[in-house]
This record gives structure tokens, C-alpha cells and sequence, in this order.
């Protein structure tokens, strides 16, 4: 039994093994929450595991070349490489940069916290900047809380409005549900309506009641004009949010000029059917409001996912069954008693060079070239990459990967060696997933229904690796000063402290005990697990160290492999809101200050094409373009084009391309298709895998272009510091 690692999703996936080797994947029928379900990718995993690309061995540059080494040498690199720097220069000029996979591994949740509060430094880079940061801050304001994100009750819905997410290509982000597309058919299924808005026909769109195709990048205002119907025609109905909630009065007036009819052309959609969306939400016995992706990487991210929210609460949806719910998992904290908090603050401190302000203590991914390569104090000379490919999955990839090239010193823990950690000095090379333990820390924050479920490694950890928990903890402990003490020893001091906070705490369950005592009823065969169960012991549902002796533990959970269901969400306002009101503050000051930059793209409208991403089932970002089952068929680096563009241009099907933008161009085959609409073309993210340097065999053979070339950083969602992924002007030739 193994957890899926490589989508949101979380698939219970039952493995074959023979002679040390995973030969088979299937879904587990038995799993509480996936119940057999698998997808082409969960199937592969075998390959994938098995990759005789995979590193396994650490690497240490010597004399400018990358050779094996021992898992000793490689630290006594990295406390090497890393000291003399911090020592001289302070800790800011140490950047971490922290990738998608953090999410999907026990090592990426438990450790990356202790290096950067161990580290002291402001440096922090992630993937958030070119994902979901603008969720975390429309949370943060609306909610007081940057991880309070409500997620659509996909099961139980009436109605769902689904902007810029393709679950059947992705299998659901922010929104964790094995076989979403599933749902998504019963909720068709048992009468529910689905209206889905994307400048695409996906094969989500496909399934819709109703498909609208916006123009790119406009999201916001066609949120705002729905929400600007529901109060123009006495459509709100807060219901049981009413007492919850402030400046519903002030909202009306910030979002006055945003009628359908002044909105409509900017966004291509008719004034007439934006009035008719809204009314069918309100009516709407239940209905969920949900953005991804194509309302995240654009220029009003922020201010489109704040909107999304908005409708919830408008409708009354938010926080009810069938609504928008806030999960409760069983790793997190207890639920708090209702009161004021101490909300949420943007731009305590800006970046170097742009004067980037920060959001949730992260610098934009975007901006980490700069950082690097502008001269002056501060400067960032070393980086710290877990789980990160930024030259591929950030903007001007040629710019970052210069920029790595001429750092003094590089660590980068990943099982490939890539266009990112060709750079490195040292290269710490976690086991295949076969061979981790698994746990769900940061999807069950975000999954359509409270459960739980750990897998131990199914395959014993092959000679010579290392687990990734404990890279990371000698990892902290050479970056921090402490290289050579005991890897346990990490493990140890997070435990000890969350102890001593929890006795003193006169809301845990452990307030008054001895903290020495408690840790000595922790079980668990290692560290990590000693983690898992304490998190789960003073968690929501945990047993409180024996207040509730039915409650949970780490060993009732291993007695249950399959997993424990916990429930269907439940509603969890007031108690969960952390402003400083102790209210959802419907218009927070920062957005107020974003409107006018809002308004100003009603009359913005470049006259040529945009580009947009596209995700493909058997890929994942930057790194599964070497596991030869995932690849061939439709998944390629193509660069759609509605016919009636392609006319125009003079481009053919399967002819080569030259697209153009702020920051580059790149040379791809187009694919001519209704599949995206007028005006609107589409390159996948995650290729371009023809640089030097690095064992990637098979994804080398057709590497792709990398479409973040067509970017140089500068455009940025400015509340979250998020990339303009999606929505940018480019220029398409056909090549002769
Ligand atoms: N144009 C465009 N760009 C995009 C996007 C887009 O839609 N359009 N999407 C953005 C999004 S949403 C994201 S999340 C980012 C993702 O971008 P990144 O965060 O850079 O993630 P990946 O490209 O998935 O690369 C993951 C790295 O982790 C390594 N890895 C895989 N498994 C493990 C593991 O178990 N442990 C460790 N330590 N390493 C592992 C892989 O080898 C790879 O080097 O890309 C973003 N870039
Ligand atoms: N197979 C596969 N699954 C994945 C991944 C993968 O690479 N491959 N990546 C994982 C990651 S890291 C993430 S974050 C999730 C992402 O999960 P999703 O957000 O569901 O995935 P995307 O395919 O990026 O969907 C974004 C959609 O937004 C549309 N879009 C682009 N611009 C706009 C716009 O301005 N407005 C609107 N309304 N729509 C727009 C695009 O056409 C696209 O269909 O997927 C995860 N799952
Ligand atoms: S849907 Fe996601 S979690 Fe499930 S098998 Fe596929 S890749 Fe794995
Ligand atoms: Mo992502």
C-alpha cells in the first residue's frame, strides 16, 4: 500500500512487488477516501519508481564536475559551502527555494519550517509564487488565515462555477478528491449544474451544463460583475454569515462601476449571460464558487480569488454543506475558540532589487534571478533548492539559469539530476517513493472529506540511500551550524517545543503535564512518525495524550491501512476566523487599493494573441517527461491555435512556430484545434529539456521548448507576488 505521490489527489494505490521492485500498480479499493480509483499516472508508478535515471548516490562538485560521493562527504559540502557565507555575510544571502513535491512528501512538510526559522533568513522562494499564493492572501484578508481555504463540496453541490481548473486533466488542486472527474459526472448525474470558464474547451469544459470562454486574465471582472448582480438585484442571502460578517455596505459601493454591461467586452462575455450565471448561483439551493490555476497566474489573481469568495459568502455558501467547507485534518491544530485574531499583514518586507513586497514571509519565484545576479549587499549567493526546478517551471529560465551558474554554492535535494540541479555543488538525492513513508500534510488541509491515512515504505530502503527526512535533517543541522550532531536530534527539539507550548496552553488537553512525560508516550519507529503521532495526538481528533482515550494515535492509524474516515465536512466558522474583527472582512484594505488597477483593465485590451498553459494527464510540471509509459500520444509540446487564427497567420497543422514575447521566443510545432478559442494560444509548461549537463534520457529525446522563455519576471500579480503565467501577449510567425 502506498499513497500516490504525483497529483493533489491522494490515491490509495495497492503495489505488486517482486524481488525489491514495484512490477504492478493498482488502485486500492479499500481506501477510505480514494476507493480503487487510479489514473494513468498512479499506474505508472512502477516506471517511475524504478527510473534508472534516479541518482543514487549524492554528488559533489569537484573541480567544476559533479562526481559520486558519500552521504558524509556530501554534508561536509554542504556545512562547507554554506557556513563560511552566513558567517560572513548574514543568513539573508542564503535563498531557499522550495518546489511543488514539498507538498507531496513527509520530509517537504515536517523539515523546510525548522531550516528556515533554524537558517533565519528572508530569502524563501517557492512555487506558491507561481501557483496558489493568491488563495493564501485573499484568505489571509478575508479570514485572518493564509491556510483557511474553503474548498468546494463537490459531492454534495447543487451547483458548481468552476473558473480556470481542468480536474480532468489535473485531477483537482487546492481541492483534494480522488476522482474528481467522477464527481463531477454525478454531480451532473443526480441534476446539479456545472458552469465551467476557460479560454479552452477542456475536456472539464466538455462536461459543463454551460462553458463561457473568457478572455484571458479577466476573471476578476467577471466576478466582480456577478457579485455586482447579486447586490444590484437583492440577490445576496448571508444567512447564517450575516452575524459573521462586515463591510457588505462598503463592498457595494467599491464594486459599483463593475455592471455586466461595462465588463462584458473586456471579457468576452455577453452582459445578458453574466446576469443569467448569477441569478442561476443565487437560486441555487447549494452551489460552490471555485478558482484555480487560470484565476491564480494572472495579472488580478489576488483580487479574482478574493472574489471567489466574496460569491461564497454572498450566496450564503460558504462554510454550509454543499457550499464552499473549511477541513478540518487531523495533523492540524484543534479548533480555536471564536474571537479576534491577529490578522493577516502583507509587504513587512520587500526583495532587494525590485522592492518586491513579501507575502506569507515568500519573495516572488519570479524574482530569485535578480536577486541572484544584481550586485550589492544582500545579494544571494547560495541556494538551498528542495524539490525545485525554477529554471523550467519560472519565468526567463536562461536569466535563472546563468544566475545559479555563477552562485558560490548550491544544494539541491532531488532525485534527478536537472536543469536546475546540474547547478548545484551538491546534490542530495531522496529514495523513490516506494520507498518512503507516506502522510498527506498538506492535502488533507484541503481534501473534500476529513480522513486520514499513513503508509509506511512498501519496499525497504535500498544500500546506499537515505531516507528523505533524514536528508533533510542533516540538511538543517549542516546548514544551521549543527552539522554532526544526531539527525534525531531535529526531530527531538520540534517535539520538545511543541510540548512545552501545548502544557502551557490552557486550551490543549495537555495544559499542566509534564512535557518529559508526554514524549515519552510518543511511539513510532523513527522521528518522523514520532511527529506524525504527536500531531495527531493533540490534533482534532487526536486522544490528547490519553484525555480521550477513544481519540486518535499514530498506532490506531497503522492498525487501519486502508485509512480512518473522519467525516464529511462540517461547518467551522466562527471559531476558525483570525482577523483582527474576529469577522470575515468582506473589503480588506489592500483590495481596496488594487481596485482602481481593476478598473484600468476594463479599457486594456491588447489587440493580438494571448497564451495560456495547459496541463496533460500523464504529465506532471517539469519532471515526468522521462518515464517512457507517460509519454507519446497527445502528450507533447505543441502550441494550439484556433483555426481561424491559424488561417490568418498562414500556419498549418504540424507546422513549426516562432512565438515571441517580453522575454524571449521559442520554436514549437502548432497544433491547429477548436480546442482553444480565437485569440487565445496554448503551450504546455515543464519542457525545454535540451540543456547540458544533466541524466534525463528519455526526457532529453523530446525535450520540448520551455514556455516560461516567453517571460522576463516583470509581470507579477503585486498582492501576492504571484507570475503572470497565463494571460500575456505573444506574437506567433509560421517558420519557413
Ligand atoms: N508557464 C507555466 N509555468 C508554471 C505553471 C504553469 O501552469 N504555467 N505551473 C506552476 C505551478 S502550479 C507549479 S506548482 C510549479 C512547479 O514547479 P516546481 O516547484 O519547480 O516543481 P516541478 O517542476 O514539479 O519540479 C519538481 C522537482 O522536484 C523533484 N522531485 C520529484 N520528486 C521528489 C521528491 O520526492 N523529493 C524531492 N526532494 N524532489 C523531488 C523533481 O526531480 C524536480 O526537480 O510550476 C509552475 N510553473
Ligand atoms: N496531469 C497533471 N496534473 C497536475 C499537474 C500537472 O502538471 N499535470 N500539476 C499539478 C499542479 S502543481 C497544480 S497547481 C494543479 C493545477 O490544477 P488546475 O488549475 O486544475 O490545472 P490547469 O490545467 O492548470 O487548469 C488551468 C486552466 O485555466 C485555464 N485558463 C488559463 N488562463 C485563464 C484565465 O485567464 N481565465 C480562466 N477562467 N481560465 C484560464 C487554462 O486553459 C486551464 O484549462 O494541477 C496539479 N495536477
Ligand atoms: S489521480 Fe493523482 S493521486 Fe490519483 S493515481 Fe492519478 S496521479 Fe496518483
Ligand atoms: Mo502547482
Amino acid at each position: 500500500m502506498r499513497i500516490c505521490p504525483l497529483c493533489e489527489a491522494t490515491c490509495g494505490l495497492t503495489l505488486t512487488i517482486e524481488g525489491g521492485r514495484v512490477t504492478a500498480a493498482r488502485g486500492d479499493r479499500d481506501d477510505v477516501f480514494s476507493k480503487g480509483f487510479v489514473c494513468p499516472k498512479g499506474a505508472a508508478f512502477g516506471g517511475l519508481d524504478a527510473d534508472p535515471d534516479r541518482l543514487t548516490t549524492p554528488l559533489v562538485r569537484e573541480d567544476g564536475r559533479l562526481r559520486p560521493a558519500t552521504w558524509d562527504e556530501a554534508f561536509d559540502a554542504v556545512a562547507a559551502g554554506l557556513r563560511p557565507l552566513i558567517e560572513a555575510y548574514g543568513p539573508q544571502v542564503v535563498g531557499v527555494v522550495l518546489g511543488n513535491p514539498n507538498a507531496h512528501t513527509m520530509a517537504g512538510a515536517l523539515y523546510p519550517p525548522v531550516l528556515l526559522q533554524g537558517l533565519r533568513t528572508r530569502s524563501l522562494f517557492t512555487a506558491s509564487t507561481l501557483d496558489q499564493m493568491p488563495k493564501h492572501v485573499s484568505s489571509g484578508l478575508l479570514f485572518g488565515d493564509p491556510f483557511a481555504i474553503p474548498v468546494p463540496d463537490l459531492d454534495r453541490t447543487d451547483h458548481l462555477l468552476l473558473l480556470g481548473a481542468n480536474p480532468l486533466e489535473s485531477n483537482g488542486s487546492l481541492c483534494t478528491a480522488p476522482d474528481f472527474p467522477g464527481r463531477l459526472k454525478a454531480l451532473r448525474a443526480r441534476g446539479g449544474t456545472l458552469v465551467v470558464v476557460d479560454p479552452r474547451r477542456t475536456r472539464t469544459a466538455a462536461l459543463a451544463d454551460r462553458h463561457l470562454a473568457i478572455r484571458p486574465g479577466t476573471d476578476a471582472l467577471l466576478l466582480a460583475a456577478l457579485v455586482h448582480v447579486l447586490l444590484a438585484e437583492g440577490l445576496t442571502a448571508l444567512g447564517h454569515l450575516e452575524e459573521h460578517t462586515e463591510g457588505l455596505d462598503e463592498l457595494t459601493g467599491a464594486l459599483a462601476p463593475f455592471t455586466p454591461e461595462v465588463v462584458a467586452e473586456a471579457c468576452d462575455v455577453p452582459a445578458e449571460e453574466i446576469r443569467t450565471l448569477a441569478r442561476g448561483l443565487a437560486a441555487a439551493r447549494t452551489a460552490a464558487v471555485y478558482g484555480r490555476i487560470g484565476s491564480c497566474t494572472v495579472e488580478h489573481g489576488t483580487l479574482a480569488n478574493w472574489l471567489v469568495d466574496v460569491l461564497n459568502v454572498l450566496t450564503g455558501n460558504l462554510d454550509r454543506p454543499g457550499g464552499a467547507l473549511f477541513p478540518l485534518p487531523a495533523a492540524g491544530p484543534r479548533p480555536r475558540t471564536p474571537g479576534p485574531g491577529k490578522g493577516f499583514a502583507l509587504g513587512r518586507w520587500r526583495s532587494r532589487v525590485s522592492g518586491h513586497p513579501e507575502a506569507k514571509s515568500e519573495l516572488p519565484l519570479a524574482a530569485l534571478a535578480e536577486e541572484i545576479d544584481t550586485p550589492g549587499e544582500g545579494r544571494i549567493r547560495a541556494v538551498i533548492a528542495i524539490a525545485a526546478n525554477p529554471v523550467l517551471s519560472a519565468p526567463d529560465g536562461h536569466r535563472l539559469d546563468a544566475a545559479l551558474a555563477g552562485l558560490d554554492f548550491m544544494v539541491s535535494v532531488d532525485p534527478y539530476l536537472n536543469e536546475t540541479s546540474r547547478h548545484a555543488h551538491v546534490v542530495l538525492p531522496p529514495p523513490p517513493p516506494s520507498q518512503s513513508a507516506h502522510h498527506d500534510f498538506s492535502f488533507n488541509a484541503f481534501a473534500i472529506r476529513n480522513q486520514v491515512r499513513y503508509t509506511r515504505r512498501a519496499v525497504p530502503l535500498a544500500a546506499g540511500l537515505m531516507d528523505e527526512c533524514e536528508i533533510h535533517a542533516r540538511l538543517v543541522l549542516a546548514a544551521t551550524g549543527m552539522h554532526g550532531a544526531p539527525p534525531e536530534s531535529v526531530d527531538a527539539l520540534v517535539v520538545d517545543t511543541t510540548l512545552a507550548k501545548a502544557v502551557a496552553d490552557p486550551a490543549s488537553p495537555v495544559h499542566g503535564r509534564d512535557p518529559k512525560a508526554l514524549a515519552d508516550l510518543l511511539t513510532g519507529s523513527d522521528g518522523p512518525e514520532r511527529r506524525l503521532d504527536l500531531m495527531l495526538r493533540l490534533g482534532p481528533y487526536g486522544d490528547g495524550f490519553g484525555a480521550d482515550p477513544e481519540g486518535l494515535t499514530l498506532d490506531r492509524l497503522l492498525a487501519a491501512p486502508h485509512g480512518i474516515d473522519l467525516g464529511p465536512l462540517a461547518a467551522r466558522l466562527p471559531g476558525l476566523l483570525r482577523t483582527r474583527s474576529g469577522r470575515i472582512e468582506l473589503l480588506p484594505e489592500p483590495i481596496v487599493a488594487d481596485l482602481p488597477r481593476l478598473r484600468g483593465a476594463l479599457a486594456a485590451r491588447p489587440a493580438g494573441l494571448v497564451l495560456v498553459g495547459r496541463r496533460h494527464l500523464r504529465s506532471n510540471n517539469s519532471w515526468l517527461h522521462n518515464v517512457p509509459a507517460l509519454m507519446g500520444g497527445s502528450n507533447r509540446c505543441t502550441l494550439h491555435v484556433h483555426p481561424d487564427d491559424a488561417a490568418r497567420l498562414g500556419v498549418s497543422d504540424g507546422a513549426r512556430v516562432r512565438v515571441t514575447a517580453d522575454g524571449g521566443a521559442v520554436e514549437v510545432p502548432a497544433e491547429v484545434t477548436e480546442a482553444v478559442r480565437p485569440g487565445v494560444v496554448s503551450l504546455p509548461h515543464g519542457w525545454g529539456h535540451d540543456r547540458p549537463g544533466t541524466r534525463l534520457s528519455v526526457a532529453v529525446a523530446e525535450p520540448g521548448a520551455n514556455v516560461n522563455q516567453l517571460l522576463d519576471g516583470r509581470r507579477l500579480d503585486p498582492l501576492s507576488g504571484t507570475a503572470v503565467l497565463n494571460g500575456f501577449p505573444v506574437e506567433v510567425q509560421p517558420l519557413p
